[in-house]
């Protein structure tokens, strides 16, 4: 049944839209099935995501009307004919109140206002790909929404630097990824720390038999102390407490902030959390009970809803203000293409979207209305030598960069890994050329021998210029 008679006015402006604050915008890639029109598939996406279905029902009054999701602008050939990049653009204005605010506190939930703007529209079959690129939440909702209550000024302040423009933090994840016992755990930690800042949890360690929570925690907590204590700088730990289970969840969160206040450094944690599997509520349940804690929302599993792969699901933009939103105080970014994941050098602008109070999305332009900044975390096949690009293409290294295979990968120890990544960040920061800087920076120099394949890719020559001749 076409619905556009009903569900699409194609007569909205988008200024007055955004002027009169009363709608969440979102704009949506469709390919219609074969034998369905465009504007007929989009004004069904509009009904089945507000208060419609696909056929007319004899409950609907004037004020179910009154809050339709509306069609306001199409343009069918806007990305081409690609079975999976091509199709066609169209808007929906959302009326906010469609949305909902909590019983507890009146705030905003992500969890209903996904499953409404992206939720049964994505199984509908008359497309045969529908994917959100962009959406812009109105001021009243955006000071409804948590957002984050820490980030990376609140580890700043632990490490001693500046709260506004501290700087990079060189950090590593624990690889090899399962396997550890204990001790060699700790051991792992202490031994990066001596070189690096910020060590994580790899996503998938957790309380396994061969490591349990409650063995590995107090030893990890002991290196920090020691590390601490042999370089005379703070350290910090992102601890994995994801759970399915909102009480688990609290109760790892508390065992790990007790362990480490045995050494005063219960402030040096953070907590991750696999918000794509948890959801919003997981990652809701670490945001309010765990105020004070950076937040460091990890998403494993995203790439099936975010991968550019796919006509469905969202761009990884979308993601990035979800998260914001649910108050996450550092979130993966990907690296922009100058790692092993997915991604490309354009996407600076999933960075920008979390720090910035105000920013320029593809389609709309966001503001945030004094919304704390989330911290972008680059991680994903980095290493000192992909670093430099990296900050240049950014433009800044006020980031959170995990390094797995980039320390524990570099050819003289863990700790060297850790101060290549720091001197990259200097390189980068003074200008310096990297070869010239390497000649006087042992651990950067070594990064070039340990990631040879890096290396003749980024600085040809290398070997010469820098003497190496193995
Ligand atoms: C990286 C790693 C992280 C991924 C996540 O290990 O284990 O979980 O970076 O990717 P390594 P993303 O540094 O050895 O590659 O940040 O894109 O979500
Ligand atoms: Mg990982």
């Amino acid at each position: 049944m076409d619905q556009s008679n009903r569900y699409a006015n194609l007569n909205l402006k988008e200024a007055d839209l955004i002027a009169g604050g009363k709608h969440l915008l979102v704009a949506y890639k469709l390919i219609p099935a074969k034998g369905y029109g465009f504007l007929e598939v989009a004004a069904h996406v509009a009904a089945e995501s507000s208060t419609g279905t696909n056929v007319e029902v004899s409950t609907t009054d004037d004020f179910t009307r009154g809050v339709d999701a509306l069609v306001y602008e199409v343009d069918e050939t806007a990305f081409g004919d690609d079975p999976v990049k091509g199709g066609g653009l169209f808007k929906v204005a959302y009326p906010v109140e469609l949305f909902d605010p909590n019983l507890t506190d009146g705030t905003y939930n992500i969890s209903h206002m996904w499953s409404l703007i992206l939720g049964n529209n994505q199984g509908m079959g008359d497309h045969q790909g529908l994917r959100m690129l962009d959406f812009l939440v109105p001021e009243m909702m955006v000071r409804k929404f948590d957002g984050p209550s820490a980030n990376i000024t609140n580890l700043w302040k632990v490490l001693g630097r500046s709260e506004t423009d501290g700087g990079y933090i060189a950090g590593t994840i624990i690889k090899p990824k399962l396997g550890l016992r204990p001790e060699p755990f700790a051991k792992a930690c202490y031994d990066f720390w001596l070189g690096g800042d910020f060590i994580k949890n790899d996503e998938p360690q957790a309380n396994q038999p061969f490591c349990p929570m409650e063995v590995v925690m107090p030893k990890v907590a002991e290196a920090m102390d020691r590390a601490q204590q042999a370089t005379g700088q703070a350290k910090l730990f992102s601890a994995n407490i994801t759970a399915d289970y909102y009480k688990e969840m609290i109760h790892r969160g508390d065992y790990v902030l007790n362990t480490f206040a045995k050494y005063n450094s219960a402030s040096h944690v953070a907590f991750l959390v696999d918000g794509f599997v948890t959801g919003p509520a997981g990652v809701t349940t670490a945001r309010r009970e765990f105020p004070d804690t950076f937040l460091h929302f990890h998403r494993a599993g995203h790439g099936a809803v975010t991968s550019y792969k796919s006509p469905m699901g969202m761009d990884p933009l979308c993601y990035m203000k979800l998260v914001r939103l649910m108050g996450a105080s550092g979130m993966h970014t990907g690296t922009m293409g100058y790692g092993k994941m997915e991604g490309h050098g354009k996407e600076t602008v999933l960075a920008y979207m979390l720090e910035r109070d105000e920013c320029q999305g593809p389609y709309f332009y966001q503001k945030w209305y004094g919304m704390k900044a989330t911290t972008p975390i680059i991680s994903g096949g980095m290493n000192a030598l992909r670093l430099p690009g990296f900050f240049q293409n950014l433009g800044h290294g006020n980031v959170i960069n995990t390094c797995g295979g980039g320390s524990f990968g570099h050819i003289d120890s863990p700790a060297a890994g850790g101060i290549s990544l720091g001197q990259s960040y200097e390189c980068w920061k003074t200008g310096a050329d990297p070869i010239e800087y390497a000649k006087t920076h042992k651990e950067f120099a070594r990064a070039f021998e340990s990631f040879p394949k890096d290396s003749d890719k980024l600085f040809p020559g290398w070997r010469e210029k820098l003497g190496v001749h193995k």
